[in-house]
């Protein structure tokens, strides 16, 4: 593609109803304290227009009340499950997660669902990687093993990879400063800030953008998979169950978003994708069958699920924001539960994790 088509493919896309909602929500910071040297303020952006399931089902509680467009349905969870009456097979369960569970998630998304087999966005990079979270807790550094017979200390990461060799090792800090420049480097800890994704069970090839059957993969977690089961009942056909086959985590950090997308790899549309939100407060954007259809913006808090089949499979949708400022973390009641975990906390503190599970056949 020419530079100039691009550029006008780049203001035309920006003109969709979904880019400009995007962009009223995504994080900018005060152009004087960018340059200062105090500390980064955000953008102060108005979410008067943004939907709080939170409010909307306490008020639900109390006297009943709905806003308009929104109905509620009792479906064998303690609480209701809210619907929006223009987009059919849209569910939203605020709180469907207790604070244990979610808590549970959290570590499993830190610690077991990046371990190889399954793949993460680090491995076109660096190979496999092993232990990650252990090994930032640890103050590790990740290091290009140029010669296989040197004695790095521990945790071998050497991979052969269909794209590359990868020779890459974690070892102390110390042993990497003693080699000097020699050898390429990076931390784990700065490694764990750019996870952005793993992948469970069969996994997703996003070269192809598409499910590669061939890659060694392990089945979902059994207690994934039975969570999953329970949370995609109010989504499913009638008398049908859901078989979850293979999930995305993202991990979302200051600054990151997802954009306006469709999940469109799966067989059978009919089937919801179960996605958790954990962590930090976020604003979801669920938009219409075309990027022009203006999205209805709506927060995601740590424990709500929502659940997308049907109709609503069709429709885009994205993560503009992530809040992990103080004013607007809302995470307490995870701090509270992870107190003694300071390493997780500290994670989860400043970022988000959501785990989408799909029946991809
Ligand atoms: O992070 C979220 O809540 C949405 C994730 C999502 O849309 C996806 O992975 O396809």
């Amino acid at each position: 593609m020419y530079g100039s088509d691009k550029v006008n493919d780049e203001v035309a896309s920006e003109r969709t109803a979904f880019r400009r909602t995007e962009k009223k929500y995504k994080l900018y910071y005060d152009q004087d304290s960018k340059s200062s040297k105090k500390k980064k303020r955000p953008k102060q952006v108005d979410l008067s227009e943004v939907l709080d399931f939170k409010t909307i089902s306490e008020s639900y509680d109390e006297n009943g009340d709905l806003p308009p467009g929104i109905v509620a349905f009792q479906c064998g969870f303690d609480r209701p499950v809210f619907r929006l009456q223009n987009c059919p097979g849209f569910s939203f369960i605020p709180g469907a997660l207790g604070i244990e569970e979610q808590c549970r998630w959290i570590k499993e998304g830190l610690t077991s669902f990046p371990q190889p087999p399954n793949r993460t966005n680090h491995n076109a990079m660096y190979g496999p990687i092993h232990d990650l979270f252990i090994a930032a807790k640890e103050r590790k550094v990740l290091v290009e093993d140029e010669n296989t017979h040197t004695s790095l200390d521990s945790g071998s990461n050497a991979c052969v990879s269909n794209e590359h060799s990868y020779k890459w090792k974690f070892c102390e800090e110390h042993v990497v400063s003693s080699r000097g420049k020699t050898c390429k480097s990076i931390s784990a800890s700065a490694l764990l800030r750019k996870l952005r994704w793993s992948t469970l069970g069969l996994q997703f090839d996003w070269s192809k953008r598409n499910y590669n059957a061939s890659l060694p993969h392990n089945k979902i977690p059994d207690a994934l998979c039975q969570l999953a089961k329970r949370l995609a009942a109010p989504a499913m056909p009638m008398g049908e169950e859901f078989h979850p086959e293979a999930a995305i985590v993202n991990y979302f950090g200051l600054g990151d978003m997802l954009g306006g997308h469709l999940d469109d790899m799966e067989a059978d549309w009919s089937k919801p994708i179960v996605s958790m939100s954990l962590g930090c407060k976020a604003i979801f954007l669920l938009g219409g069958k075309s990027r022009e259809d203006p999205p209805l913006a709506m927060f995601l808090r740590s424990g709500d699920v929502v659940l997308m089949a049907g109709e609503a499979r069709e429709c885009f949708h994205g993560v503009p924001r992530i809040f992990t400022d103080e004013e607007n973390a809302e995470i307490t009641p995870l701090e509270l539960h992870l107190s003694q975990e300071n390493d997780f906390l500290k994670y989860i503190r400043t970022s988000r994790i959501n785990i989408n599970i799909r029946q991809v056949f």
